[in-house]
């Protein structure tokens, strides 16, 4: 039997949803553009008065956001309240070193929790469940996030954080762990440790996981639900929107739900801007309409997805989005930490090196692999072997510290990385995300 968290709005009509959206949009547009400049300005410009807004279905007449505004208005520029009020903050990378920088007063936090008791829920979590977080802790959302949803239900909440899969194995054994939350390229790693150390799926507790912040394939949710002995869910977020629980799967498992109380979603032709008709594929945009501190509207994630509101086994009524296929922009995702090229090139020039680099993604043993090779200038090139080695040695500190993930650095001779004659091909992404 299928479980709800909040019954009341999970299952409710689409008229009850819509008049909730129409409420909320109202009373957040009309704060948006009493308390932040940034959109009052946009609205002005774009002609548009907090009082055309007159229902949800007036949402279409708001200008767009971009993550470029996050940059502008760094670090608390889009803030609707007081920064006394705002009790939280988290963080993400941005296109160049400046992070998008997310707030959240007690209410956010409050509603974020019940989004995520939501998606904790649907994958059958209870009081009873002890739930494993490995997702990472700390500016990132997803330690957080799936820990206020864990809270939130009152399971046994194990903030575990990522890393250290030996011990994620002793935990899980020892603790009895019952759901897991990580990335699913991290739970994919863990259960090959599981297995390496002598241990099998018949040694753990684990019922379900909940997965996200990273593209995965069906493929691998077989792999992971057949090692683990689980129910693999699918959730989505993002920091600009929430974090995790902006939408979840369900015991279906064809799409997540979104949670259309908090969030307006809408689909577009990343080209033109056009709303799209449901069922069709085009960039997810999201409106917050509940969020105090940082309400979003109209937020282009880039993700590419559909979203359906065709009837769920799951009786839930929420629209269901598919899981993002492919991004608009060239945000690489490197063990569930977002990387932008740019982000590396500005970190090649700043250490002195050319602008002739190339960026090779993998996915070995489930983990993902990323090497940088640059080309070294003809003086560099007479160094000897050792200082070369404390070259890519220093290189490599600076991504890790600008990136927050690791990269391997291979020093490579002048003029060793083909020239393109159009757009330089920057990024070979060899790993298979899609199915
Ligand atoms: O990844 C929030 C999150 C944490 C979601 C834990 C789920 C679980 P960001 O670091 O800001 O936030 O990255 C957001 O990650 O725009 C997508 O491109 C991608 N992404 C997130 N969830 C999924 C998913 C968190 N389930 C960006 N499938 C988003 C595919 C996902 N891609």
């Amino acid at each position: 039997m299928e479980r709800y968290y909040q019954p009341e709005i999970e299952t409710a009509s689409p008229e009850e949803i819509a008049a909730i959206q129409s409420e909320n949009l109202l009373r957040t547009v009309k704060r948006v553009y009493e308390n932040v400049p940034f959109y009052r300005e946009k609205m002005d410009k774009a002609g548009v008065r907090p009082e055309d807004i007159r229902s949800a279905k007036d949402l279409y007449k708001l200008p767009f956001s971009y993550k470029q505004d996050l940059r502008d208005t760094y670090p608390y520029g889009l803030f609707a309240t007081p920064l006394k009020d705002v009790v939280r903050l988290h963080a993400s990378s941005g296109t160049t070193g400046k992070q998008i920088v997310a707030g959240y007063t007690r209410k956010d936090l409050d509603i974020w929790a019940e989004c995520c008791a939501r998606a904790l829920t649907a994958a059958g979590c209870t009081q009873e469940d002890i739930v494993h977080v490995a997702y990472g802790y700390g500016l990132f959302t997803g330690g957080l996030g799936a820990d206020g949803g864990g809270l939130r239900i009152g399971a046994m909440t194990v903030p575990v954080s990522s890393g250290n899969t030996q011990r994620q194995v002793t935990i899980l054994k020892d603790f009895g762990s019952t759901i897991l939350c990580c990335t699913p390229s991290y739970a994919m790693h863990i259960a090959e440790v599981l297995y390496e150390s002598g241990y099998t799926k018949d040694d753990i507790s684990l019922k379900a996981g909940v997965f996200g912040a990273e593209p995965w394939t069906n493929e691998m949710r077989r792999v992971i639900e057949d090692k683990l002995g689980i129910k693999a869910y699918d959730i989505y977020g993002l920091t600009e929107v929430m974090g995790p629980g902006v939408s979840f799967e369900c015991c279906e498992q064809t799409g997540m739900h979104i949670n259309e109380d908090h969030f307006i979603v809408e689909v577009i032709n990343p080209d033109t801007g056009e709303v799209l008709p449901d069922d069709t594929q085009g960039e997810l945009v999201f409106t917050c309409i509940t969020k105090e501190a940082f309400p979003i509207l109209r937020y282009r994630t880039r993700d590419i997805g559909v979203i359906t509101r065709k009837k769920c086994s799951c009786g839930r009524t929420l629209a269901k989005m598919t899981k993002p296929r492919g991004r608009t922009d060239d945000m690489l995702i490197i063990r569930g930490v977002n990387v932008f090229p740019s982000q590396i090139e500005t970190v090649l020039l700043d250490e002195g090196y050319t602008a002739n680099y190339l960026i090779l993604v993998d996915r070995v043993n489930n983990t993902d692999t990323m090497e940088v090779q640059v080309e070294i200038s003809s003086e560099q090139f007479s160094d000897t072997v050792k200082e070369l080695a404390k070259r890519e040695k220093k290189l490599a500190e600076a991504l890790k510290s600008l990136l927050g993930v690791s990269a391997k650095v291979r020093l490579l001779e002048p003029n060793s990385i083909a020239r393109s004659v159009g757009k330089a091909v920057r990024v070979v992404d060899k790993r298979k995300l899609l199915d």
